[in-house]
């Protein structure tokens, strides 16, 4: 399978074994661990150097396969279910400049993770329907430039809204299912919210447009108790053919990270 991994280019990050400065030797440890592509983490890509940023990654022939975006949440508290317009409004704004940065490199998917707000301000179907007012507004914007969404599914303790993967599906029919919107179906999550994970890639099947790799404590596959030969057996039966990606904590350390990463997808992908 493809396999990417996850990289912040911007700030320093929780899933990014290399400070957000040595973007540049960290793309060098994607490319010599034996990655497809990488997974870029930024918060604003508009404060960053764009040629540089290709430049790079033309000198190191890595693809991008996602623009990771939840950073902007977690940083700048950016939602697009918020009670205020003005930050559905900046959310929107922020998620159209990731879609013009992909475009700029070759065409990654984007990824709407933690952006579009933990929730719990407003009631549920308040949040519900902001997000999903927000949601099709950026996926026309989305469309236009012919870029792909990953709608990811994330646990209860990190937001009230799309938990599972089946609330995920619905979310993508209340949508009209979209062509340039799926689902990143992120085994962590899964493994805390799914009654059964390979069936519930089995109910996704034809929908995940991207996979996060991590075991149920969030550390290197292997290093916890999710069978990963099922979860490929299953991702295979369903046809999946785009990234596989790690998003792992660094623990027990960086270092860890940086020596067993690409070793560690391997044994599975
Ligand atoms: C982002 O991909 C994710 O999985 C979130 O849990 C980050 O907090
Ligand atoms: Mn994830």
């Amino acid at each position: 399978m493809k396999c990417s991994t996850s990289l912040s280019i911007q700030y320093d990050n929780s899933f990014s074994p290399f400070p957000g400065r040595e973007w540049v030797q960290g793309l060098q440890w994607v490319k010599d661990s034996g990655f497809d592509a990488v997974e870029i983490i930024v918060s604003d890509p508009e404060l960053l150097d764009w040629k540089a940023v290709q430049r790079e990654l033309g000198r190191q022939n890595l693809l991008v396969s996602t623009i990771s975006t939840g950073q902007a949440a977690v940083l700048e508290g950016l939602s697009m279910m918020a009670a205020s317009r003005e930050i559905r409004e900046a959310a929107l704004k922020r998620l159209r400049a990731d879609i013009d940065f992909a475009v700029e490199l070759g065409r990654p998917h984007v990824t709407i993770g933690l952006i579009r707000g933990r929730g719990g301000s407003l009631s549920f179907e308040m949040e519900h329907s902001l997000l999903l007012d927000s949601m099709k507004k950026i996926g026309e914007y989305a469309a236009r430039k012919d870029i792909i969404l990953n709608l990811e599914p994330i646990n209860r303790y990190e937001c009230v809204h799309l938990n599972t993967s089946l609330s995920g599906l619905a979310f993508l029919e209340e949508l009209g299912r979209p062509e340039h919107v799926g689902i990143l179906y992120d085994t962590f999550h899964s493994n805390i919210e799914d009654v059964d994970m390979a069936e519930a890639i089995r109910q996704l099947k034809g929908h995940i447009t991207n996979v996060h790799i991590a075991d149920s404590n969030r550390q290197l596959p292997g290093e916890g108790h999710i069978d990963f030969c099922v979860i490929r057996e299953a991702l295979e039966e369903s046809g999946y053919e785009g990234y596989v990606a790690l998003e792992v904590l660094n623990r027990p350390g960086g270092q860890h990270i940086v020596e067993r990463a690409g070793t560690s997808i391997r044994e599975f992908f």
